[in-house]
């Protein structure tokens, strides 16, 4: 019989005092419950003094935004414990480090990370983090490197393909992201004025075949070990310092998607800033998320082309200018995912709060419509936009 039960407050106490290894255990006296995601419980665990200590996080057996109508497999704790952990191995300083995980109870403990704050609400808020979108890429470059054909021998890497398959959790992205925005579907969610920009989504044949293409990328392509749903609100900030979250997505996936869910998280940030700040505020953290995609999309390449220079173990994969050609398509996937992450934000199931929380209701509409364009823009243009610079010379165009 299975051991699963969902925990209480009083019962994630106990877990963290077994588990969490801390010299002190029976310090940790509270918690609270603070899972804000789309999915899964998360506990603070507090000692005598109020203090945040670790968080116990476990796996609902259902879409916790949505309720039980909506099951989803428990095997997602596990995927996500062991994400981590793989790239924690090869990239500590930026992955949350995970102490203890139990699959049976897809149950997992993490660091404590209160001295940071999420990524997203600062954005929201215009506050910048100078060294961010260059961490997110160096996470990127070591985590997808080391997980791939470059550095793995074919034979382990195809075991890590076995253990990390994620057949219902891809599913969700797979409607999410690449089906449901192009077609009339019950979980769409927009307002009526923007019926218009859907429908001409939805007909457009020649944006729906490049959809098409991502979709099977997506499906097909394993290259390397996703975190599979990198966006702001996965990533904790704080001066000088980044950690990675939440990688219950994790999957052998086309490394351009990781890449592009994080820049269309920095867009949707981009489009929504007028609704969100005064004019002048704005106008920069505009020009600073244009900085950001241009250092995360740098960091990664630039990190990405050094550990293959130095650590490909496959004698072909090794010829020189191979890696280089390899990122050259890496780089087009990215582009087309980072538009598919634009439209389903927009008007699919999951929405921002980069939109969503513009309080102006025409304002609201304008930068929807704008993140709805862009991102049409993105996946027609991708094999048109040859590197990061022509990139943000179209988004310049694009308003
Ligand atoms: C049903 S899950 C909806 C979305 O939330 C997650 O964070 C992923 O982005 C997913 O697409
Ligand atoms: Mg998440």
């Amino acid at each position: 019989m299975s051991k699963y039960h969902t925990l209480t407050a009083a019962g994630a106490v106990d877990y963290a005092r077994q588990y969490a290894g801390l010299s002190d255990p029976q310090s940790l006296v509270d918690a609270q419950e603070v899972g804000d995601g789309n999915l899964n419980l998360v506990f603070k665990i507090l000692d005598s003094q109020g203090i945040s200590r670790i968080i116990v996080k476990q796996a609902l057996p259902y879409v916790r935004c949505v309720g039980e109508s909506w099951p989803l497999t428990l095997d997602r704790a596990r995927i996500e414990a062991q994400t981590l952990l793989v790239h924690g191995q090869y990239c500590p300083q930026h992955t949350v480090r995970i102490l203890h995980h139990d699959p049976q109870l897809a149950v997992m403990i993490q660091e404590d990370l209160s001295d940071h704050v999420i990524w997203r609400r600062e954005l929201l808020l215009g506050v910048h983090y100078p060294q961010a979108a260059r961490q997110l890429g160096e996470y990127l470059a070591q985590a997808l490197f080391h997980t791939s054909d470059f550095f793995l021998s074919a034979q382990r890497k195809k075991a890590q393909v076995a253990r990390f398959l994620n057949p219902e959790m891809c599913q969700i992205t797979e409607d999410l992201f690449f089906t449901e925005p192009y077609q009339i579907h019950e979980r769409n969610a927009y307002p009526p004025a923007l019926e218009p920009e859907v429908t001409a989504l939805r007909v457009d044949r020649s944006l729906n075949l490049a959809v098409a293409g991502l979709k099977h990328r997506f499906l097909s392509q394993a290259e390397a070990l996703l975190h599979g749903d990198i966006h702001s609100g996965s990533v904790f900030v704080a001066n000088g310092r980044l950690k990675v979250i939440d990688a219950e997505f994790g999957f052998y996936g086309p490394m351009g998607f990781d890449i592009g869910t994080a820049m269309g998280n920095l867009l949707l940030n981009y489009c929504g800033l007028p609704g969100l700040l005064a004019l002048r505020e704005a106008a920069s953290g505009r020009e600073q998320r244009l900085r950001d995609i241009r250092e995360l999309w740098l960091a990664f390449s630039e990190g990405f082309l050094a550990l293959a220079a130095e650590k490909t173990t496959d004698a072909m994969l090794a010829t020189p200018g191979y890696a280089h050609q390899f990122l050259l398509g890496v780089w087009r996937d990215a582009v087309g995912f980072c538009g598919t992450e634009l439209i389903r934000r927009t008007m699919g199931f999951a929405h921002v709060a980069d939109l969503d929380g513009i309080g102006d209701d025409v304002m609201r509409l304008d930068c929807q419509r704008h993140a709805l364009s862009m991102g049409n823009m993105l996946i027609i243009a991708a094999p048109h936009i040859s590197d990061v610079d022509a990139l943000i010379a179209r988004i310049r165009q694009n308003g």
